[in-house]
């Protein structure tokens, strides 16, 4: 039998969208809408980790409003596909990742539940989706949508298919508080490296202060990253804020770099080459050690 956790998640998958599939044969009730929901939620965490155990990918976590999203578009150019936040940030988790075979335009897709009307066999399929409905999609998804992918062209030196998986914004207060934050934890640990966004004028948020003891009691002993935003706008804070978020943590400072919006090419070039190489260094989460694998 192989034990391997990948496999084990794949067969878990694969036996809840079995049930899930023979839920739609016995008589409709309360009780099985119920259960139906309470499935497809923990399919929408499930699917989320198997997807991480294949790929190399970067999980990007912070408060809502800190700048993840930008710090997304920046490294991508995506500027015109993903919402900055205007009060509410996108819901589902979106996958950007580069490509080879993409040229120019992002190719979008939605990873969902999709029912086959003949065979009734319930399935995760990709739909394709407009580039230019990405942003309404990923703020007012459907009850079976599970993330949004952007395929992009190739663009630094990641592992082909390597990506960065954008987190829906840590907030301690949303009414599904629990089931997002089992999404985000799971995300967090079986991605292969974790980034998290952190505002220096936020530190006094109760949510930042409720992230900051999550990084702390669950990521200790891992090499996570930190990336600090708004730099552009503390030309002279950096350093400190660094320094702060360094004795915060209790993590060396080369783990920590500051990003932001500058005017100048040249300055937003410097610190996405500072992003590539950190990630490429520094080591994953507590379940994952190496950049393919978990742990043994
Ligand atoms: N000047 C500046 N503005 C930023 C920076 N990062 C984010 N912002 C602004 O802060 C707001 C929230 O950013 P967003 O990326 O949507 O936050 P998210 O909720 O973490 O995804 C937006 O209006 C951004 O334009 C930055 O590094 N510099
Ligand atoms: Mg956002």
């Amino acid at each position: 039998m192989n034990n391997n956790p990948e496999h084990l998640i794949a067969e878990i998958n694969s036996a809840a969208l079995t049930v899930l599939k023979m839920s739609h044969s016995l008589p409709e009730s309360e009780d099985l809408i119920e259960a139906r929901t309470l499935l497809k939620d923990g399919l929408r965490q499930t699917v989320v980790a198997q997807m991480l155990a294949d790929h190399f990918c970067i999980a990007v976590c912070g408060i809502q409003g800190v700048g993840k999203t930008t710090l997304v578009n920046e490294l991508y150019d995506l500027k015109e596909v993903l919402p900055h936040n205007l009060g509410q940030g996108e819901l589902l988790p979106v996958l950007i990742s580069e490509d080879g075979s993409i040229v120019g335009e992002p190719l979008a897709f939605v990873r969902r539940l999709f029912r086959d009307p003949v065979t009734e066999e319930i399935n995760v399929e990709d739909v394709p989706e407009g580039i230019e409905s990405v942003r309404e999609r990923s703020r007012n998804p459907d009850h079976d949508d599970l993330l949004i992918h952007l395929k992009v062209p190739r663009r630094y030196d990641f592992p082909e298919g390597s990506g960065f998986l954008l987190l829906p914004g840590w907030q301690p207060d949303v009414a599904d508080l629990e089931r997002q934050h089992s999404l985000t934890q799971i995300a967090l640990l079986s991605a292969a490296r974790c980034l998290f966004v952190i505002d220096p004028s936020q530190t006094a948020d109760k949510r930042q202060h409720d992230l900051d003891q999550k990084i702390k009691d669950t990521f200790k002993d891992s090499e996570y990253l930190v990336a600090l935003t708004h730099s552009d706008a503390y030309p002279d804070g950096n350093e400190g804020n660094c320094k702060d978020v360094a004795q915060r943590f209790g993590i060396s400072q080369e783990r920590i770099f500051c990003v932001g919006t500058f005017a100048d090419p040249g300055a937003n070039d410097a610190w996405k080459k500072r992003v590539v190489r950190s990630v490429m260094r520094w080591g994953g989460p507590p379940l994952r050690t190496a950049p393919f694998g978990f742990a043994d």
